[in-house]
């Protein structure tokens, strides 16, 4: 990793184990649970070292983990205390449009001091989290975020059911976000908004007490703007069990590395030591080094040892026939290294240097940015094929929403029953074609969700009508 300083072990040392809020008994008597945005302070930083400014839901980073049982209906009304407008999008959530949280496509952005109600159902168990979809390259590099857990219908039998939220930070030497950088076109144009500062659920290596002899579920999930947590998972001797929410019967196996691209989930099945005071580090890919960025303890006697219950399946659409099937193209252009010479940018093409001063630096399929007009339209029901050429020097994230998409061919070579995700990381030069069934109606956004390159116009849309 580019900028993680040495200070980052040191201040591994002496976090002791924290749990997070969970808001399931706070509800109002309408049903509805608050949950508000404000300015707040966190200790981004060892103890002792100062605290960050951020902006946090309900005053946490991350924000209070919101539990719903699948099928069930979640109520959340989210009051607006930032100095600029906002909303709450549920990621991953195949969900009602009209509560999909994206500013200026599903709903107008909540202005200062008022509030929006968000009233769903969840349709699929799994790891999911929410997040501002308005300015989201500075909410959520402020401290925006927190995970949504939808449990099975029968609560499945773990020892532990333990969520992390992963974030990277950029911060001052004394720990303030530093936010001469925001908007940079020096991170539009590249990596987007690298961090120096690791941390997981708003603690840098925090230390997690786990039953001994236990078997934990872990929920992983990546908050950061931009970066790609290569996750090592030899030593903690896990099996994958879910990809951003949907649970895998053949995990791919890619080495013991697990790449979690911005937005992405992971649910993982760790069987903890049989000893008291055992340690098992959660390690992620660094450049010359990996980094242990939290650490699990067990504690107390050793529990009896438990079989590893299977995820049922999510009732997910099936594909019909791919021959019928809307096919779409998608080229991914632009970025410093890359080929364009121009593209569309509010209905005028631009030379790339006219784009640059616009702020803007890719497009897909020659056009930056979100138009009037979608991508493609969907009838209900069909099968939609999108053909992705990542023809970038760069990673992107492609996020699909309200729909979960599987990959089908990948650099011209068939794929087959790869997982269903909302997020698809597409390395440079990449080719995929993902396919999924268009059964959620409404306006729906696709983009890359390293959150400057979002801003810089790796944004579309589709409609399904
Ligand atoms: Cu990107």
């Amino acid at each position: 990793m580019t900028q993680l300083t040495r200070r980052h072990f040191t201040a591994a040392l002496g976090a002791s184990a924290l749990t997070l809020p969970s808001l399931r008994a706070a509800r109002a008597s309408d049903g509805f649970v608050a949950l508000r945005a404000s300015a707040a302070k966190a200790q981004l930083l060892a103890t002792g070292e100062p605290q960050t400014d951020v902006w946090a839901y309900s005053k946490g980073v991350p924000g209070p983990i919101l539990r719903v049982r699948q099928g069930e209906r979640l109520k959340v009304r989210f009051f607006n205390d930032l100095p600029q407008a906002s909303t709450v999008h549920w990621h991953g959530i195949r969900i009602d449009n009209a509560m999909d949280g994206v500013a200026g496509l599903t709903q107008d952005a909540v202005p200062a001091g008022k509030s929006f109600d968000y009233d769903f159902v969840a349709p699929d168990a799994g790891t999911y989290w929410y997040h501002p979809h308005s300015r989201t390259w500075e909410q959520l590099a402020r401290g925006l975020y927190g995970m949504l857990i939808v449990e099975e219908r029968e609560p499945l039998d773990f020892d532990l059911d333990l969520p992390l939220v992963i974030d990277d930070w950029r911060l001052t030497e004394q720990g303030a976000i530093h936010e001469p950088s925001f908007g940079a076109m020096m991170d539009k144009s590249h990596a987007g908004r690298l961090g120096n500062w690791v941390t997981v659920n708003g603690t840098s290596g925090p230390i997690f007490k786990v039953p001994t002899n236990g078997l934990v579920r872990l929920r992983l999930a990546n908050a950061s703007n931009a970066r790609v947590l290569r996750l090592k998972t030899a030593n903690m001797n896990g099996q994958i069990i879910a990809l951003d929410g949907q649970p895998v019967s053949n995990p791919p196996n890619d080495g013991d590395v697990v790449a979690l691209a911005p937005s992405q989930r992971v649910d993982i099945a760790v069987r903890a030591p049989s000893e008291p005071n055992s340690t098992l580090e959660l390690m992620v890919q660094g450049g010359d080094r990996d980094i242990a960025v939290a650490t699990l303890q067990t504690s107390g006697p050793a529990v009896e040892k438990r079989e590893q219950p299977a995820l049922p399946l999510n009732p997910l659409p099936a594909l019909a026939r791919l021959p019928d099937a809307l096919q779409v193209e998608l080229r991914m252009e632009g970025g410093a290294m890359g080929t364009m010479q121009e593209a569309k940018f509010n209905g005028k093409v631009l030379a790339i240097r006219e784009l640059v001063r616009a702020g803007q630096a890719w497009a897909f399929n020659g056009v930056s940015g979100r138009t009037e007009d979608p991508l493609f339209r969907a009838r209900r029901g069909q099968t939609v094929v999108v053909n992705m050429v990542n023809d970038t020097a760069w990673p992107h994230a492609m996020h699909f929403h309200g729909h979960h998409v599987q990959v089908i061919e990948k650099n011209g070579k068939p794929v087959q029953n790869a997982p269903w995700r909302d997020t698809e990381l597409m390395e440079r030069g990449e080719k995929i074609k993902v396919a999924f069934p268009a059964e959620n109606v409404g306006k729906w956004m696709l983009h890359c969700h390293m959150l400057e390159h979002q801003a810089a116009g790796m944004a579309t849309w589709f409609e399904v009508a």
